[in-house]
């Protein structure tokens, strides 16, 4: 039998442990304000919200005419067969109602984070995506279908979004799925600096209601290419320092 034994001596032993701790210090979470929407604290099986207010931290964002069927909130799914295993986190998720059948136009909850668009950075906005159930029908209400939605990430002056994800995913009746954004800049871009902004769409299709949850936006810092380079040096250098035994 032939092992293979590998020594580290001293120096490299030192020496990789400083990379180890630069190439694990990556994906740093950014804050987001009420970002389950657990705010305001909401009954089993009942709806919080309002047509031209957003619960805490959102701001409404409506880009058609302004009507009373269009409504805003959370929703505690909890007692109601709305969605087959409740909210993704929490007790509530967040809703986009937009019952109008004509002067069609999406609307959504909109955000703006204090962090800024850093350079030779990634980022990783994940949103909970559900298809409302109808569970009543003898109600006014018709939530059969799903309206189709669009995330955007964005910087708050910008009208155009850095990356989005549109419509991608076709959750079934009373199921929420995972959209995932993501965008990565470069040395430069001409919205470096600018507040960072999260904007969740409904695109006003049959069925209603959009729902939203666990909104996450992660930031890695990409390395330079002199950075890269300095590290694969530094690998090579641990490498070399590699002490191969081996015993028959
Ligand atoms: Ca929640
Ligand atoms: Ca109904
Ligand atoms: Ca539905």
């Amino acid at each position: 039998m032939r092992l293979i034994h590998y020594n580290f001596n001293k120096l490299s032993l030192f020496a990789i442990m400083p990379l180890a701790l630069t190439l694990s210090a990556d994906a740093v979470p950014l804050i987001i304000s009420n970002s389950s929407f657990e705010d305001p604290d909401t009954g089993s099986g009942t709806f919080s919200g309002a047509t031209n207010s957003a619960p805490a931290g959102w701001t409404v964002y409506n880009t058609g005419a302004t009507n009373t069927e269009r409504y805003f909130g959370v929703w505690n799914p909890s007692t109601t067969s709305t969605f087959v295993d409740g909210a993704p986190t929490g007790a509530n998720v967040g809703v986009v109602f937009l019952q109008n059948t004509t002067n069609i136009a999406e609307a959504g909850l909109s955000q703006t984070l204090g962090d800024t668009l850093q350079l030779n950075t990634t980022y990783t906005l994940t949103v909970e995506v559900g298809n409302f159930a109808d569970d009543n029908s003898s109600d006014s209400f018709n939530f059969n279908g799903f309206p189709d939605y669009r995330i955007d990430l964005m910087t708050v002056n910008n009208p155009t979004p850095l990356a989005s994800d549109n419509n991608t995913l076709t959750p079934a009746e009373g199921i929420f799925e995972t959209s995932i954004v993501s965008f990565t800049t470069g040395s430069s871009h001409t919205d470096a600096g600018q507040a960072l902004a999260i904007r969740l769409v409904n695109l006003n299709g049959a069925g209603i209601e959009v729902n939203f949850d666990d909104v996450r936006l992660d930031a890695s810092p990409v390395p330079e290419p002199s950075t890269a380079a300095l590290l694969l040096g530094a690998v090579g250098l641990i490498c070399a320092g590699l002490r191969r035994n081996r015993i028959s």
